[in-house]
């Protein structure tokens, strides 16, 4: 695990990096990680900085753009979800997208220096008859150099094994939260259904992204028992998106209470110390948050964003605020790990320096 701590820009960065790395656990007691997220704040961020030190270089932060493939009407019952065809939001559904205005987003996330296109659509599950062209998605994104990500609902063990030769790196499915707050949030699918998925994933070759979302009324223990899923999951999710719940009007948390800000700066810290080497990704909610939170956020832990305008439906800060502040902060976006040479020239990658 070592091996993943990239060359280093500081000193500090280079002793800490040479000390004893954190174990990689899977077997989290749920009282174990209330205590970490009740810790005094400057506690559990110190340690959450030099366990993320161990690992990843701190200055670096990964960069994904996300697409919505195929856009509203989903007929599952997600409370937090704009796309649910039972909550009036005024979102116009859409077809699933032609393979060629993909690859068209595709490239314009290349030139905007996005090593990841992830693509998402409003569904419970594919349905067979739309996997070759989600499959042809695939192809195409990954011949731009791009890494491929997809968000589709959940999978048989079957469609996962498709889009695996296909050449999908990565396949997004969250747990959202705990098991035992989950039943308040979501009916129509369970909780045992989404575990199912991510085995297909994993049992397919694919990387695995799992997170959830915080901010929907749960209590900090439910925040524990999500971490305390994904950490204790056979093998770490490789990305675990943490997403503030975005307030949609129409949906039935439209009028959620504030969740106090630091409790989110804790579930990521949290989330860092408990999955030392995966990225951990700052996700939905960003417009909501200032520089300081942000800035906050990567000291936690958070090394990964979706950048560009709009996540699926809801508003993302413009890419040009978040290349000034890596610029501010000196923060670099992070270089694609190439394991399979792509066919065509690889990107450009955006100078954060030069956009002060
Ligand atoms: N339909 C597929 C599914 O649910 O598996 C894929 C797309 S779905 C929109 C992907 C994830 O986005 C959800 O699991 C949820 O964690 C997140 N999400 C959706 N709406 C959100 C919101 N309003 N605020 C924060 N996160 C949200
Ligand atoms: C994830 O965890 N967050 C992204 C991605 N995976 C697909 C989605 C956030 C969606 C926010 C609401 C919207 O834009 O529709
Ligand atoms: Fe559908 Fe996914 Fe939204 Fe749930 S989160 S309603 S499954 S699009």
């Amino acid at each position: 695990m070592h091996s993943s701590v990239a060359a280093t820009t500081s000193t500090t960065t280079t002793s800490l990096a040479t000390a004893a790395a954190t174990e990689i656990r899977h077997d989290w007691s749920r009282r174990e990680v209330e205590a970490l997220l009740a810790q005094p704040f400057n506690d559990l961020l110190f340690e959450a900085q030099t366990v993320h030190r161990q690992y990843f270089d701190p200055n670096q932060v990964q960069v994904s753009t996300l697409l919505s493939i195929k856009t509203g009407a989903c007929p599952e019952d997600c409370a937090y979800c704009p796309q649910s065809t039972r909550y009036d939001t005024g979102l116009e559904a859409e077809a699933l997208m032609e393979i060629e205005q993909v690859l068209e987003q595709a490239r314009a996330a290349v030139v905007s220096g996005a090593t990841r296109f992830c693509m998402g659509a409003a569904w419970r599950s594919p349905k067979q008859r739309d996997m070759p062209q989600v499959v042809a998605m695939v192809k195409g994104v990954r011949a731009l150099g791009l890494e491929s990500c997809m968000t589709l609902g959940m999978l048989t063990r079957n469609q996962a094994q498709e889009l695996s030769e296909a050449g999908l790196d990565y396949y997004n499915h969250n747990l959202d939260t705990s098991p035992e707050f989950y039943g308040d949030v979501i009916t129509t699918r369970t909780y045992q259904d989404r575990l199912e998925t991510l085995d297909h994933v994993r049992g397919a070759g694919m990387k695995v992204c799992s997170g959830g979302i915080v901010g929907m009324g749960e209590k900090q223990t439910d925040r524990a028992g999500l971490l305390q899923q994904l950490a204790n999951l056979p093998q770490h999710p490789e990305s675990v998106p943490i997403n503030m719940l975005v307030r949609v009007q129409g949906t039935p948390l439209a009028e959620e209470a504030d969740l106090d800000p630091f409790e989110f700066i804790r579930t990521i810290a949290a989330a860092r110390i408990m999955m030392p080497a995966s990225h951990v990704r700052l996700s939905a909610g960003r417009e909501e948050m200032n520089e300081q939170m942000h800035a906050l956020a990567y000291l936690a832990g958070a090394n990964s964003i979706f950048y560009g305008e709009k996540l699926l439906t809801t508003p993302n800060p413009q890419a040009n605020s978040d290349m000034a502040l890596f610029a501010r902060l000196g923060i670099e976006p992070e270089r694609r790990h190439v394991e399979k040479v792509p066919e065509t020239p690889s990107p450009h990658f955006y100078d954060a320096a030069a956009v002060s």
